[in-house]
């Protein structure tokens, strides 16, 4: 008997962000890095939007995007992508919490994965606390569920950092 083929491809949903270095200029080419790879398919992509720090309040405003891709790849080897794209940008390790950065790529969901080690942590420990992750993602997704949170429609009423407001797309370019 033919073996069924099983698809195990689930839906990865990345937050990017960016605060040094005309930030819609490294958004774009973070996507543009994204969408060669061959283990991410199908991509789906947010508006931009910009937002006051969260943390420090001595740097700039963020701007914010997310991107879906279907994918197969493990959590792990998928971390290893993004940190090989941050690094590529020009990403520098700092000690200091939420300070300024050229590129940052995160996992914010992977399906119906609850994934939860000391390297890495899905659903994103805190996306649904934050404005400048749920509102990208629900671009993409109205309908999107955050595993042991709830939809993303629901948890953006009651999250924190809500100072947001949406790029024109006449904005995103980076010209
Ligand atoms: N990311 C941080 C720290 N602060 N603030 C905004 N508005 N947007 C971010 O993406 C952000 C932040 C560290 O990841
Ligand atoms: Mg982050
Ligand atoms: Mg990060």
């Amino acid at each position: 008997m033919e073996k069924e083929k099983v698809n195990n491809s689930r839906d990865l949903y990345i937050g990017i962000g960016s605060n040094l270095r005309n930030p819609i200029l490294q958004l774009n080419k973070a996507i543009k890095f994204l969408s060669q790879l061959d283990k991410l398919n199908d991509i789906k992509s947010s508006s931009f939007y910009e937002s006051p720090p969260m943390g420090p309040s001595d740097q700039n405003n963020y701007i914010n995007t997310a991107v879906m891709f279907k994918s197969s790849e493990s959590p792990e080897d998928i971390l290893k992508l993004l940190k090989e794209i941050e690094s590529s940008m020009g990403r520098k390790k700092s000690k200091d919490k939420w300070s300024e950065r050229i590129i940052d790529l995160d996992i914010i969901l992977y399906g119906d994965i609850v994934h939860w080690t000391d390297k890495l942590t899905i659903p994103h420990i805190y996306a649904h606390e934050r404005a400048f992750v749920l509102l990208p993602i629900l671009d993409i997704n109205p309908d999107v569920f955050i595993p042991m949170k709830g939809f993303a429609k629901n948890l953006v009423k009651s999250c924190l950092y809500k100072e947001i407001k949406k790029l024109k797309n006449n904005e995103r370019s980076n010209v």
